[in-house]
C-alpha cells in the first residue's frame, strides 16, 4: 500500500515542486491533503458534551434548522403584509429588522433621522406599531427574533406589551432578542449609551427574561458583523466568544446564578465562502463554548452548549451580474447546515444594492426549502464528522482562536478590549488586507475583479419612499400622543429615570412605560438623562493597504499623481470621508481612509451620525478639496444632495463632492444631477477610485490599461 511519503512524491511530480500549501487569511497554512494521522481528537457524539457534532442528538434528522429570515422596511403595515406572504411561503421563523432611528433611539419625527425613516428597516415608533407589525400573527405559536441592541429596552418592552393586548403572556414567549451591545462599540455601531450603562441593561434583561420569559433567548451574541467589517474567521470567532463570556461574568456579577440565565444565551455567526472553514468555524466554535462556560463554572450541560442562527454573508454578494449570488447564498447556506446550525437567514441576490422585493426573496428562501426538503441532506447527523481536512481543521480553529481569547482573559475581558480598540483595529487591518487582495485580483470574485461583464443587466430592486413612510410615522405618534393619559405616562417615564439613575430593572420600568404609550424616544430619552449618548471617532489604520501594494505601477502613478497636486497646491490633497445619518456601516468608509491615506491624501474622517449640515460644517472648517459621503443605508438620495446645498449656501461649491457605497445604479442620475461627482458602488476598485478623485481635483491621471484595452 502506498503511504504518503508515496502520495507526496507523486504529488511532487504533477506539479513539478510547486508548493501546494495554502496560506488563508487567519494564518492556517492548509496543506492539500489531510489523512488519519492530522486527527488528533475524538470530536464525540451529536448531542453530548462538548457538542462539536451538534446540539441534538437526532439534529436534522428530527426537526431541521429553522428558516428564520430577516426582514423589515417602511411601516408595520408593510413589513407585516411581506412576514404574511414569507410564512405562507414557507418561511418558519420571523426576524425583525428596525429602521435606523428606532435602533438609534429616535422617533421618526426626530430632526436627526429624515434620512433614514423606514429605509434600511422598519419604523417602530411605540406600542401601536409593535401591534400593527404582529398582527394577525399570534405570538403564542411564532418565534420572533428582534435585531436589536441600543434601544433594546423600549423595543422589547414594546413586543412584551403587544403579545400582551394579544393576550399572551410573557411565559409563553419564544424569541431572541439580540442584545448585544459589545460587538456595536466594535463594528456595527448602533449604540446609545455608553460602555458601563449598556452592559447594565444586558444584566437587568438577562434578569428580566429568567424571571419572566422562560423560553425567549435573551442575548444573540453575535460574530457576523465581525466578519462583515473584515474579521478573519478566527478573529469572528475568538471575540465572539470572548464577549458571549464577558455578558456571562456581568450577568454573575449582578447577582445571577450562571444556570439560571446561561441555558438562554444564544449565538450568531457569518457564513461566507471559505467553505470548509466556515464548517470548521461551526463545530469550533460549540467546542470553545463548552470548554469556556466550564472553566466560567457553569454546572449544567444546557449552560454550556451553544445554540446559533447563521446568516450568508452580506459583502461577499456583488453587484456586478448579480445572478452569481444565487450560486454564492447556496454555497454558504450548505456550509451552515453541514456546520450544524439551529436557525438561518440566506441573502437575497440583490443583497449589494437593496432591501430584497417578492421576486429576491423567494429565490432566498427557497435556496433552504431546497436543500431541506429535495437533497436528502438533512437525513444524517454531522455528514462531515470524521474527514480528516474537517476535524483537522476544527482543532486548528479551537487552537488558534483560544489564543486570542487568552490574551484578552488576560487583560481583563472584552468590556476593557473593546475599550482599549485592538480588537476593532486587528478587524480593520484584515479588511485592509483583503480590500487589496481583491482590488490586486489575489482574492477572485467571478464577475468583479475576473470575468467581468462588458455590460451588466440591471435588475428591479425595491425603492422606499422615505418622506411618505416619515409622515405616515409622524401622524401615528401623534395620535398616539393625543390618545394616552399623559400623567401616567410622564409618571412611568420619571420612575424609569429614576430608576436608571438608581437599581430598578430598566426592562420592568419600560414595560410600564410603554404600556402607558410613551415613544421609543421618549423612553430612550428618560435613560438618557441618567446615563448620556455615546459617541466615538474612527482611527484608519496604516500602512496595511499600501504595503500590498509595493511595486505596482499603477499604484505608482496614483502615487505620482498624489505628488504632483502636493506640489501644485503646496500641501496635500485633502480628502474627508464623511458618514451621515444613523448609518454606522463603517468597513468602506474605514477602508477609504486608510487607502487614501497611504496614497498619501491628507485624510479628514468624522464623526459617525452626522447630520449634512454638520457635515458641511466640518469639511469647510478642515479646508478639504474633496469630501467622500459613504452610505450604506439607503439614505443617500436625501442626505448627499443635502450636503451639496449646504456647501453651496456656505460659499464653498468647489469643494468636490462624491459618493461610495450601497448605491443603485437607477439613482446615480439623480445623485448626478445633484451635484455628485464621482458614484462608486460596490465592487469598486479603491486605487481608481483614488485616480478618480485626482482627476477631479485637476491633475491629468491616465486611464488604467485595462481601460485603455477596452477602449482601443
Ligand atoms: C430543535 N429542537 C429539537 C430538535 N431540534 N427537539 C428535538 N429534536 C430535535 N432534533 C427544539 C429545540 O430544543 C428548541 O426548544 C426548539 O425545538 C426550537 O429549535 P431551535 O433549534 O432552538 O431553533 P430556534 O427556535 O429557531 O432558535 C434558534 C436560536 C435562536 C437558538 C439560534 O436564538 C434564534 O432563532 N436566533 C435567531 C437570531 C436572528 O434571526 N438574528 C438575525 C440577525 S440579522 P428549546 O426549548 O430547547 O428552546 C442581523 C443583521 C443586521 O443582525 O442588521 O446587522
Ligand atoms: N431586510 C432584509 N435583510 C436585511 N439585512 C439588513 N437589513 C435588512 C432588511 N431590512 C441583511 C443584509 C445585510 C445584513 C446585515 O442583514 O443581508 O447584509
Amino acid at each position: 500500500m502506498a503511504d504518503i511519503n508515496d502520495w507526496k512524491a507523486l504529488a511532487d511530480k504533477e506539479v513539478k515542486g510547486r508548493d501546494l500549501t495554502w496560506n488563508t487569511p487567519e494564518g492556517i497554512a492548509v496543506k492539500p491533503l489531510y489523512t488519519a494521522e492530522d486527527v488528533t481528537t475524538d470530536p464525540g457524539l451529536p448531542g453530548f458534551a462538548p457538542f462539536t457534532r451538534g446540539v441534538k442528538a437526532s439534529m436534522y434528522a428530527g426537526r431541521p434548522w429553522t428558516i428564520r429570515q430577516y426582514a423589515g422596511f417602511s411601516t408595520a403595515e408593510e413589513s407585516n403584509a411581506f412576514y404574511r406572504r414569507n410564512l405562507a411561503a414557507g418561511q418558519k421563523g420571523l426576524s425583525v429588522a428596525f429602521d435606523l432611528a428606532t435602533h438609534r433611539g429616535y422617533d421618526s419625527d426626530h430632526p436627526r433621522v429624515v434620512g433614514d425613516v423606514g429605509m434600511a428597516g422598519v419604523a417602530i415608533d411605540s406600542v401601536e406599531d409593535m401591534k400593527i407589525l404582529f398582527d394577525g400573527i399570534p405570538l403564542d405559536e411564532m418565534s420572533v427574533s428582534m435585531t436589536m441592541n441600543g434601544a433594546v429596552i423600549p423595543c422589547l418592552a414594546f413586543y412584551i406589551i403587544a403579545a400582551e393586548e394579544q393576550g399572551v403572556s410573557p411565559e409563553k414567549l419564544t424569541g431572541t432578542i439580540q442584545n448585544d451591545i459589545l460587538k456595536e462599540f466594535m463594528v456595527r455601531n448602533t449604540y446609545i449609551y455608553p460602555p458601563e450603562p449598556s452592559m447594565r441593561i444586558i444584566s437587568d434583561i438577562f434578569a428580566y427574561t429568567a424571571d419572566n420569559m422562560p423560553k425567549f433567548n435573551s442575548i444573540s451574541i453575535s460574530g457576523y458583523h465581525m466578519q462583515e467589517a473584515g474579521a478573519t474567521q478566527v478573529q469572528e470567532l475568538a471575540f465572539t466568544i470572548a464577549d458571549g463570556m464577558e455578558y456571562v461574568k456581568y450577568g454573575v456579577a449582578s447577582g445571577l446564578d450562571i444556570d439560571r440565565f446561561a441555558g438562554r444565551l444564544s449565538f450568531f455567526f457569518a457564513i461566507g465562502m471559505n467553505f470548509f472553514m466556515e464548517i470548521a468555524k461551526l463545530r469550533a466554535a460549540r467546542t470553545l463554548w463548552h470548554r469556556a462556560m466550564t472553566q466560567l463554572g457553569a454546572q449544567s450541560e444546557r449552560s454550556k452548549m451553544l445554540r446559533t442562527h447563521c446568516q450568508t454573508s452580506g459583502v461577499s454578494l456583488q453587484e456586478q451580474d448579480p445572478y452569481n449570488n444565487v450560486m454564492r447564498t447556496t454555497i454558504e447556506a450548505m456550509a451552515a447546515m453541514l456546520g450544524g446550525t439551529q436557525s438561518l437567514h440566506t441573502n437575497a441576490l440583490d443583497e449589494a444594492i437593496a432591501l430584497p422585493t417578492d421576486f429576491s426573496a423567494r429565490i432566498a428562501r427557497n435556496t433552504q426549502i431546497v436543500i431541506q426538503e429535495e437533497t436528502g441532506m438533512c437525513n444524517v447527523v454531522d455528514p462531515l464528522g470524521g474527514s480528516y481536512y474537517i476535524e483537522a481543521l476544527t482543532k486548528e480553529l479551537v487552537d488558534k482562536a483560544w489564543e486570542i481569547i487568552e490574551r484578552v482573559e488576560n487583560e481583563g475581558g472584552m468590556a476593557k478590549a473593546v475599550a482599549a480598540g485592538w480588537p476593532k483595529a486587528m478587524i480593520e487591518e484584515a479588511a485592509a488586507g483583503r480590500q487589496a487582495r481583491v482590488d490586486r485580483g489575489e482574492d477572485v470574485i467571478v464577475g468583479v475583479n475576473k470575468y467581468r461583464r462588458d455590460q451588466e443587466d440591471p435588475i428591479e430592486t425595491l425603492e422606499v419612499d422615505n418622506h411618505k413612510v416619515r409622515e405616515a410615522q409622524i401622524a401615528r405618534i401623534k395620535r398616539t400622543r393625543e390618545g394616552r393619559d399623559e400623567a401616567k405616562c410622564q409618571a412611568a417615564l420619571k420612575a424609569l429615570t429614576e430608576g436608571a439613575k438608581g437599581k430598578g430593572n430598566l426592562l420592568a420600568l419600560a414595560v410600564d412605560a410603554a404600556r402607558e404609550r410613551a415613544t421609543l424616544g421618549e423612553i430612550s430619552d428618560a435613560m438618557e438623562t441618567a446615563f448620556g449618548r455615546y459617541g466615538t471617532m474612527p482611527t484608519p489604520v496604516k500602512g496595511i493597504y499600501g504595503s500590498a501594494y509595493a511595486g505596482d505601477s499603477r499604484y505608482q502613478q496614483v502615487l505620482d499623481g498624489v505628488e504632483a497636486v502636493t506640489t501644485r497646491l503646496g500641501r496635500a490633497p485633502k480628502l474627508f470621508v464623511a458618514k451621515m445619518g444613523q448609518d454606522g456601516h463603517d468597513r468602506g468608509a474605514n477602508v477609504i481612509a486608510s487607502a487614501f491615506g497611504d496614497m498619501g491624501f491628507d485624510v479628514v474622517t468624522g464623526p459617525l451620525f452626522q447630520t449634512p449640515e454638520e457635515a458641511c460644517k466640518m469639511a469647510v472648517e478642515n479646508g478639504v478639496d474633496a469630501v467622500g459621503a459613504s452610505s450604506l443605508a439607503a439614505g443617500h438620495k436625501t442626505l448627499i444632495p443635502e450636503l451639496i446645498g449646504h456647501l453651496k449656501d456656505a460659499g464653498r461649491a468647489d469643494i468636490k463632492v462624491v459618493a461610495g457605497g450601497v448605491i443603485p445604479q437607477q439613482d446615480y442620475d439623480f445623485l448626478k444631477r445633484a451635484g455628485v461627482q464621482g458614484i462608486y458602488g460596490p465592487g469598486s476598485n479603491v486605487v481608481e477610485c483614488a485616480a478618480d478623485v485626482l482627476r477631479l481635483l485637476g491633475h491629468n491621471m491616465p486611464p488604467a490599461d485595462d481601460a485603455l484595452e477596452a477602449a482601443e
